[in-house]
């Protein structure tokens, strides 16, 4: 019997599937998400989970299950069984889908922790780090920063500088798969049950890391090609992995765009700590674009606020609002959508 409890099984999880139709079947985790059939930890162990047509009709992508829900399912086999309710979801991680403007996919729910990790080279970017932040503190997710590769010889002071702005939200973490210690120090700082999702750009460690907090290699990494000199890309799967008496780590492949699916922007100020300018503008609702008298323009102007993490904020804060638009002209098409089911449905009644 697996004890679901360290895959992050709670009492509130519990009460959940009490409410649901199905509470007398089996429940689990999903680990893997294939197109086809989703892996699903329970405590049964292992079993590779179809979706019912119910459960796929009228969804958009985004709210078939991820990695990391909790779902209930009917077994026919040993090892098989049919998808048939998830558990509601909470603290989900969306990254936006590549092409389209506002949908949204889901990577990984019911997730405590995000590490974003960077590697100390040229992939290094605070502009990136924050807009991740912003997005994992709006799905109230503890984000961490985890910046690896310190092995690789990197200017401390510079990089203290480029993040100081957002360390009151965020925990940093400087780390090498070659120094144990950095290791150990990121370990303990993960607890038993806690859901930790690894995002960040294709190779700056992600999957080393996972393995070197395991003390084992269960993912692939993309190692030096022997051949070509190139590192090859090999983590295309999401993949959850139980650590040894703590955590489940969630890794992801490279992230590059990391939409901000979320519609609002308020916090946004708080987050990359202009609060303390915004409450001294002349006017209540100042944009912080072209008003007299703007403490935050003044303040980037006289140079106590640094004019990269403004432009950053008024970079994030166009990309919600856009989204927030988006979002509502979604809704407005889904009511008519249903208005016209609903027509169609009372048209064939009066047949
Ligand atoms: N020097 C150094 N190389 C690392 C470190 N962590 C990972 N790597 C290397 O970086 C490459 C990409 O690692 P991988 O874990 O696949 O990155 P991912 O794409 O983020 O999962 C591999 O060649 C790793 O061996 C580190 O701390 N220091
Ligand atoms: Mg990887
Ligand atoms: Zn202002």
């Amino acid at each position: 019997m697996i004890n679901l409890n360290l895959y992050g099984w709670n009492d509130k999880l519990n009460h959940l599937k009490q409410l649901s139709n199905y509470k007398a079947l089996s429940y689990g985790r999903v680990v893997v998400v294939n197109r086809t059939c989703n892996e699903v930890i329970s405590e049964n162990g292992m079993f590779q989970c179809e979706l019912t047509g119910n459960m796929i009709f009228g969804k958009l992508d985004f709210e078939l299950p991820c990695v990391g829900d909790w779902i209930i399912f009917q077994s026919f086999d040993e090892n098989k069984g049919v998808i048939v309710d998830m558990l509601p979801r909470e603290r989900i991680l969306y990254r936006k889908k590549s092409g389209t403007v506002a949908d949204k996919q889901a990577i990984a729910s019911y997730v405590d922790k995000a590490f974003i990790v960077q590697s100390l080279d040229d992939n290094f970017n605070a502009r990136r780090a924050e807009r991740f932040m912003v997005q994992i503190l709006e799905e109230d997710i503890k984000p961490v920063l985890v910046l690896n590769k310190t092995d690789l010889g990197f200017d401390r002071q510079r990089i203290d500088e480029a993040i100081k702005h957002i360390t009151h939200h965020i925990p940093v973490f400087f780390t090498s798969i070659h120094q144990p210690q950095t290791i150990n120090q990121l370990r303990e700082s993960i607890s038993e049950g806690e859901t930790v999702v690894f995002v960040g750009s294709s190779g700056v460690g992600k999957s080393s890391l996972v393995n070197a907090l395991c003390e084992q290699s269960i993912l692939l990494t993309s190692d030096i090609s022997q051949s070509t000199g190139k590192g090859r890309h090999t983590s295309t799967r999401r993949e959850m992995v139980l650590m040894n008496g703590s955590g489940i780590l969630i890794d992801t492949p490279g992230v590059r765009e990391f939409g901000l699916a979320i519609d609002s922007p308020d916090s946004l100020t708080d987050m990359l700590e202009l609060s303390d300018y915004t409450g001294s503008c002349r006017f209540a609702d100042c944009t912080h674009t072209n008003e007299p008298d703007c403490a935050v323009i003044e303040a980037v102007q006289d140079g106590t606020l640094d004019s990269k993490v403004y432009e950053s904020y008024l970079k994030l804060r166009r990309e919600m609002w856009h989204f927030s638009t988006s979002e509502y002209e979604k809704r407005k098409r889904d009511k008519f959508f249903s208005k016209l089911v609903d027509e169609v449905k009372k048209r064939k009644a009066s047949f």
